[in-house]
């Protein structure tokens, strides 16, 4: 069985969960592949996340282009928009 995907971003979510939505906005905003990873509701019960990131709130992004692994919506937002919005432009703009 082939299980490939090339959509190198992987999002755990909650349903309705303000924080989440705020960086999927952000995901769809860039175009950027994403697959979502909708987590337990009960906060004991999300060891995925927990495994995956060392805690049990969403969001949380991996986002295999960087190796990145990351928690805290706001921190997910300056990492996106740094790494794929305007900033990432003007700073990737280096040497030649
Ligand atoms: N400061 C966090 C808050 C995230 C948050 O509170 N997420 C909720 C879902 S909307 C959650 O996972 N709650 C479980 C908990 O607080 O342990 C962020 O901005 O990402």
């Amino acid at each position: 069985m082939n299980d490939t995907d090339d959509r190198p971003i992987t999002f755990y979510r909650l349903q309705g969960c303000p924080f989440c939505e705020r960086v999927a906005r952000l995901l769809e905003e860039y175009d950027l592949g994403y697959r979502s990873r909708f987590v337990e509701p009960m906060h004991s019960e999300r060891d995925v996340v927990k495994r995956v990131a060392g805690v049990r709130t969403v969001p949380v992004v991996v986002d295999e282009n960087t190796g990145v692994t990351m928690a805290e919506s706001a921190n997910i937002v300056d990492y996106l928009e740094s790494t794929y919005g305007d900033g990432a432009a003007a700073s990737a703009g280096g040497d030649d």
